[in-house]
């Protein structure tokens, strides 16, 4: 099992995607993601030019080799692109081996701890008509677990809502608000925090009382708030029991959680930038969160994000692996295997791809009432058709970005 073969392939069926493809001597091939939103082509230059020339002629069943040895090597640790990059060998590593063995991937990782995985999806709405709407489309849908975003009075645009998006595919039925427009710059949009404050419980307590007590709900903040003004929002959420509020400040700052935590018992999440367990050093240590928000592809892969999620165990803290449209099928599958063989697993965020990008890469996960589950061919259970994905070049998009009502930049 020799790496004989590997291909960066960059699609841009509904949004881009960046995919490597490892093929060994004996045929066999392996998916990675690599798709790092908005900065695409610094992985793609990564990989061809400073990755493939190392992997061919290696020993394609050395996983945890492979991983340390493009780790190590190249001096400079940790950063976005370079663990994306890492991912995509260690996943596509994975599912040659899983191939290889004739099982799908969960059961290398330890077989099935559960028989689905719970999933949420994301509702939103400008105002509350519109947002209850969206809820109700989730839950025909089958979604158990909603995400709750909406409009905020006064601001003319606002993360997760639909009105500032350009994915056009299937719209009205399935993801209409992918976030990051096709174009030569980001889109700008505005941010109040004080206004926001206000806002977000009154919606809480309006969706509470439309869709009852047992629903669960989940909202993110995008990194948007001080310390003390999350910890002000995550007490004054407090009543209307969230599963989890979601990147209440800025990830690089770990330490603001400790004054979060000290002020409210509204379960945490963080982590969709952190990209290694290093990051989570402290407030795994500290029990600052309840569940880990890091993508296998943007955190070194299954190999790097089982590390992480196996540390946080010792301390009851949760999966909650990233699964935006910006996580390709192929990065899917692979947390799909990886929650199904962990034992903390918490629940998996689900934003369905639009059509093309399905015909681009075929999947056999599966999606019943409210329930993912990775399916039993063996490796990852994805195959990308390399025709369909030649349909659709490469479009430069961008995240958009904030600015406050005098000018200042602000978080996203
Ligand atoms: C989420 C995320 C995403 C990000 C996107 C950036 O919780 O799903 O916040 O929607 O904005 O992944 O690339
Ligand atoms: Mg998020």
């Amino acid at each position: 099992m020799i790496i004989d073969r590997a291909e960066v392939i960059v699609t841009s069926p509904d949004r881009n995607f960046v995919t490597l493809k490892l093929t060994t001597d004996d045929g066999l091939t392996g998916l990675g993601d690599a798709t790092l939103n908005g900065r695409e082509l610094a992985v793609v230059a990564y990989l061809r030019d400073h990755v493939v020339p190392l992997l061919l002629g290696r020993d394609a069943g050395r996983i945890e080799d492979t991983w340390q040895f493009l780790y190590r090597s190249a001096y400079w640790r940790r950063g976005p692109v370079t663990m994306a990059a890492v991912a995509a060998v260690d996943v596509a590593l994975w599912d040659i081996k899983a191939k290889a063995a004739g099982m799908p991937l969960y059961q290398l990782l330890g077989g099935a701890s559960r028989t689905g995985l719970l999933a949420y999806g994301h509702a939103s709405g400008q105002d509350l008509p519109e947002l209850f709407d969206s809820v109700r489309k989730h839950q025909e849908l089958g979604y158990k677990a909603i995400r709750i975003q909406t409009g905020v009075p006064g601001l003319k645009s606002i993360y997760g809502i639909a009105s500032n998006a350009t994915f056009e595919a299937n719209a009205g039925v399935r993801y209409d608000h992918e976030p990051a427009q096709r174009g030569p710059q980001p889109a700008e949009e505005d941010w109040d925090t004080r206004s926001y404050l206000r806002h977000v419980p009154t919606v809480f307590e309006a969706v509470r009382n439309e869709f009852g007590p047992a629903l669960p709900l989940l909202h993110d903040v995008h990194h948007r708030l001080s310390p003390i003004q999350a910890a002000r929002l995550g007490k004054s959420l407090e009543p209307y029991d969230l599963f989890w509020l979601e990147d209440c400040t800025p990830a690089e700052n770990q330490e603001a959680l400790r004054l979060v935590r000290q002020h409210t018992t509204t379960p945490l999440a963080i982590g969709e930038v952190f990209n290694t367990v290093w990051d989570y050093q402290q407030i795994v240590r500290e029990q600052l969160i309840d569940y880990v928000r890091s993508s296998v592809t943007h955190a070194g892969g299954v190999t790097h994000l089982k590390k992480i999620l196996d540390y946080a165990s010792q301390y009851q803290i949760k999966s909650g692996i990233h699964g935006p449209t910006d996580i390709s099928p192929v990065g899917m599958a692979a947390a799909l295997h990886l929650g199904l063989a962990i034992h903390n697993f918490g629940i998996q965020e689900y934003m369905m791809h639009g059509e093309r990008t399905d015909q681009v890469f075929r999947q056999s996960f599966t999606w019943s009432d409210g329930f993912l589950h990775p399916g039993e061919r063996p490796g990852i259970g994805v195959e990308l058709d390399t025709d369909e994905a030649g349909k659709y070049p490469y479009l430069q998009a961008y995240l958009p970005y904030n600015r406050l009502a005098d000018g200042t930049v602000h978080d996203w």
